[in-house]
């Protein structure tokens, strides 16, 4: 009975791997489409890296028994957004509302939620703009709305949130405070950068995805 009862706890996540796995692949292909295209319109790639994750069994578990999720596959879905993850690293902090506008715009896609820590970065100074999109997945009986997250960020802050999360990681709670103060300028510095990257940028020609988000909500200038 019980061993019944675990066989078919494995196989509907196994299932739910899957889902999400073509979540990611759907989302993918649309982020795909975009780079090439633009690649091949404007001579110009406003994304430099993407990469993406299934969130591991493990670390599923882990998350869920932390937020006391009930541990069923129905309410772990409902309560955690970030089994499937992308990241999309780009040069300019213009690109990575360009990308997010354009996903959003695509009738399919609907963005459940959208945190911007780069209009308002959080305490420690972690900068990124995180949107949850839920794309459907067209299988042979049914239709599934599988949440995606993504996660935009420039290159400088992408590197210094590695750099974060590997100390995090090191010193878990006890973060000596000299640690700590260094974390806080590399922000800082990483925030700078950005900026003046933006304004190299603009100096030698005008981004063409400035013309694309011109007045687009949430657009920097
Ligand atoms: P991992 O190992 O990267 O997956 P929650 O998703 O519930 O933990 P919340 O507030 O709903 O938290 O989500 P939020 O704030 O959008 O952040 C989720 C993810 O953003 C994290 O996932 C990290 O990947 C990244 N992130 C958020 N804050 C920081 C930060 O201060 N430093 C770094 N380096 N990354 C951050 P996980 O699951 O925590 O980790």
């Amino acid at each position: 009975e019980v061993f019944a009862r675990l066989r078919e706890v494995g196989d509907e996540f196994q299932r739910l791997q899957m889902y999400y796995q073509f979540g990611i692949d759907e989302v993918s292909t649309k982020i795909a489409i975009l780079r090439d295209e633009f690649a091949t319109m404007y001579d110009y790639n406003p994304i430099e890296h993407v990469r993406s994750r299934l969130k591991s069994p493990d670390s599923l578990l882990s998350k869920a028994l932390r937020q006391g999720v009930d541990l069923t596959v129905p309410a772990i879905r409902a309560s955690i957004r970030d089994i499937a993850g992308i990241r999309i690293t780009c040069s300019f902090v213009s690109d990575v509302y360009w990308i997010a506008q354009m996903l959003s715009a695509q009738p399919d896609l609907t963005v459940l939620t959208t945190k911007d820590y780069i209009a308002n970065p959080k305490p420690n100074g972690y900068r990124s703009l995180h949107l949850i999109v839920q794309v459907p997945v067209f299988l042979s009986r049914h239709t599934e709305h599988i949440p995606v997250e993504l996660q935009i960020r420039t290159i400088a802050m992408d590197f210094w949130a590695s750099m974060e999360h590997k100390l995090r990681y090191k010193y878990s709670a006890d973060m000596p405070a000299h640690l700590r103060a260094e974390i806080d300028d590399a922000a800082r510095v990483a925030a700078d950068l950005d900026a003046r990257m933006s304004r190299l940028r603009d100096e030698v020609r005008p981004n063409p995805t400035d013309d694309l988000t011109d007045g687009a909500p949430g657009a920097p200038g």
